[in-house]
């Protein structure tokens, strides 16, 4: 036996003394896919028109490391990159922007799903399932900071246009990968300053979110997710698209809720809301983000949070009413890095969590034994958990944990270090 299988044998035993099934917990993290966010790899540029724009709406990538993608294949090539480095089957979550339009401009309204085509071809080539998003920032229809909620009718309708656009593409994506594509509206709409109304642009919004919705389509092909933000930069005093909005729009029409972490105030956390909101929508898109001191996009590291939202999505019981998307952007570090960090995070926090002695936990709780229910959440922390990721990793045909930077490294040196 080589000798991480022996080591697995030590550690399934330590866990199985807790009742813990580690290869039941491994079978089950293995049909988790994870929604890989395209616009890590780009800082959020897309590929609309020649020579990125910038992001805008209140979106920013910070950080000048050099060698981010340039074109649709770079882009591929390094998300290809990134998925080699990380176990288990994914998804990529692609932003309207990100079209293949052959080098001729095509507006946000005239899209459809042949500039997508190429996303889906190899997506299935890669044996991954999509998501999509409309992008509602980045274009001069969105320079002043409204769009769905726009005073002026012939703006909100482009708007409009380009949302019901956008769930077409989602279904066909969904049709052709035979996976649900979950589109999530995200838009910037909000003022710097203290409004004087902030009833109407409120109201706009529903009208233009029914609009967009009129059309019933087929769930097996699309799902739609709404997602709120609590501010902005150059939106701080107003956001149209509130928590509060978008939970009461996301109950009385039964669309999927978008809880972004880094969307609420700074001490306020999305893995308490889940239990919460799923009593209300039928299901739930994650972003899964890392704020510090506002919602700034870092790298998702293992952290407290990180380890609740997990632990919150598996005792549920509904993993396949949780769509986990990640949505960060940082340039200051090697942005496959920054992916392959935060996404195999966010699998180690699944598999701490379905590692977990459930039962045991329920027991104390229900017996009013808070004594124990302390000591062992605290006891299960060092338990060999190294050694059953690592094994994972090894099942999986991705490096261990230290090993994928020296990939990484290579690939800095013969593909990013030449893109000048
Ligand atoms: C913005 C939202 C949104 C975006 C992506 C690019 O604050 O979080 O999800 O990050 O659509
Ligand atoms: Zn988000």
């Amino acid at each position: 036996m080589k000798n991480i299988e022996r080591m697995y044998e030590k550690a399934r035993e330590c866990y199985a003394e807790l009742d813990v099934d580690t290869d039941k917990a491994i079978k089950q993290l293995s049909d988790i896919a994870i929604s890989l966010h395209c616009w890590q790899g780009d800082d959020v540029g897309g590929f609309e028109t020649a020579g990125a724009e910038l992001s805008g709406g209140g979106i920013q990538a910070t950080g000048n490391y050099p060698g981010k993608a340039r074109t649709i294949e770079e882009l591929r090539g390094d998300i290809e990159k990134a998925l080699s480095l990380i176990p288990g089957k994914h998804r990529l979550n692609l932003h309207a922007c990100y079209l293949d339009n052959g080098g001729k401009f095509v507006d946000r309204n005239e899209i459809t799903v042949e500039h997508f085509q190429s996303w889906i071809d190899w997506a299935k080539e890669n044996g991954l399932g999509m998501d999509f998003n409309p992008t509602y920032f980045s274009h001069r229809k969105a320079a002043d900071g409204f769009t769905l909620s726009h005073i002026d009718k012939g703006i909100r309708n482009f708007w409009i246009e380009h949302g019901i656009a956008c769930r077409k593409i989602g279904a066909a994506i969904g049709k052709q990968l035979g996976s649900p594509a979950v589109t999530n509206v995200w838009i910037p709409d909000g003022y710097k300053d203290i409004p004087a109304d902030r009833w109407s642009p409120r109201k706009r919004l529903i009208e233009s979110l029914d609009k967009i919705f009129s059309e019933k389509l087929n769930p097996k092909f699309n799902l739609d997710a709404v997602e709120s933000k609590l501010f902005g930069i150059g939106a701080e005093s107003y956001t149209v698209g509130s928590h509060e909005f978008y939970m009461g729009y996301a109950v009385s029409r039964q669309k999927l809720l978008c809880l972004d972490a880094g969307h609420f105030h700074p001490t306020e956390v999305i893995s308490d809301k889940i239990s919460s909101v799923l009593m209300f929508v039928p299901e739930l898109l994650l972003h899964v983000s890392r704020p510090v001191r506002w919602d700034s996009d870092h790298v998702v590291i293992l952290n407290d949070e990180l380890y609740s939202i997990a632990r919150e999505a598996v005792r549920s019981g509904k993993l396949d009413k949780i769509h986990i998307g990640l949505d960060f952007f940082d340039a200051s570090i090697n942005r496959i890095a920054a992916w392959v960090i935060g996404t195999r995070n966010m699998i180690k926090a699944l598999l701490f969590a379905m590692l977990e002695p459930a039962d045991m936990l329920d027991k104390f709780e229900n017996d009013g034994d808070y004594t124990s229910r302390l000591a062992v959440l605290e006891d299960i922390k060092t338990l060999p958990f190294g050694t059953i990721w690592e094994y994972y990793c090894k099942k999986s045909g991705v490096p261990a944990d230290t090993l994928w930077l020296k990939e990484i490294k290579k690939y800095e040196k013969n593909v990013l270090g030449k893109r000048i």
